[in-house]
């Protein structure tokens, strides 16, 4: 695809986000859009949002999870640039006012507190994490009926909409990070539960992913970084009036209140 025609599809996702509206997903009209082209139409439209001053903070990955490809239909894990306008802080109240179709997912972030760059194991990724928390995730896909292909949702920033992180917990190779319960519960009663092995055996191995795909692209996972390892259920829609809150075993808890 030509340079021109990835910054018109990357300006037309960009617009939908901003007067969140859904539009129909790219590959009903570019049926032969490209992984290639999908992760370029996110780098330029990731740029667009730095034009307006926001600040890239770090990575999330996507469909890192069984259950999240068979939500989704879609077979592999993706990722996407979380930016710092994204940021929502645990206990704090919000609207749905801005967003499209809203849903929400349990995740696991890293703090990174060193550069982590090309191939590594889960074992070496996890030597460059400074903290490790319970964390969620607000997905609003800009498509129609959050339907789309792989390539699609590469493009749309993998649905990125807002990011929450819990208490930050130091000293990640303390904990088994490979087998912790994680419930997520709305207005106190528990709807949905996973466990971290959902996200790929290990949300280090996630990250492990991460650096892999991003290496294969020319990138790294800089120093400071918050990584969002991917979901370990299936995401619920949110609703007003509601408080969503997600515990992981031996990593706190992080909340959100609906207006
Ligand atoms: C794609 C984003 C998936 C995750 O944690 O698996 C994702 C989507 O489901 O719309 O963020
Ligand atoms: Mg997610």
């Amino acid at each position: 695809m030509r340079n021109e025609e990835l910054k018109l599809l990357a300006s037309h996702l960009d617009r939908a986000t901003l007067e969140a509206r859904e539009v129909e997903k790219l590959t009903t009209n570019h049926p032969q859009l490209s992984l290639s082209s999908a992760y370029k139409i996110q780098e330029i439209g990731i740029q667009l949002r730095q034009s307006r001053g926001e600040q890239t903070v770090g990575y999330k990955m996507g469909l890192t999870s069984k259950a999240k490809m068979k939500q989704m239909g879609v077979d592999s894990p993706i990722y996407g640039v979380l930016t710092d306008k994204m940021q929502l802080f645990s206990g704090q109240r919000m609207t749905l006012a801005g967003r499209i179709h809203p849903k929400i997912e349990p995740e696991i972030a890293f703090i990174m507190s060193s550069d982590l760059k090309g191939k590594v194991t889960a074992h070496q990724a996890l030597e460059s994490v400074g903290s490790v928390c319970a964390a969620m995730e607000i997905i609003d896909s800009r498509y129609l009926k959050f339907n789309f292909t792989l390539n699609d949702v590469i493009a749309d920033n993998c649905s990125s909409s807002a990011f929450i992180l819990g208490p930050l917990i130091k000293k990640p190779n303390e904990i088994n990070l490979a087998n912790l319960g994680m419930v997520l519960e709305v207005n106190g009663k528990p709807v949905e539960f996973g466990s971290s092995s959902a996200i790929l055996g290990s949300p280090a191995e996630s990250l492990a992913a991460l650096s892999q795909m991003l290496h294969e692209r020319g990138h790294f996972i800089p120093k400071g970084s918050i990584v969002m390892a991917g979901a370990a259920t299936r995401a619920i829609a949110l609703n007003p009036s509601t408080e969503v809150r997600t515990h992981v075993q031996g990593l706190d808890s992080v909340s959100l209140v609906i207006e």
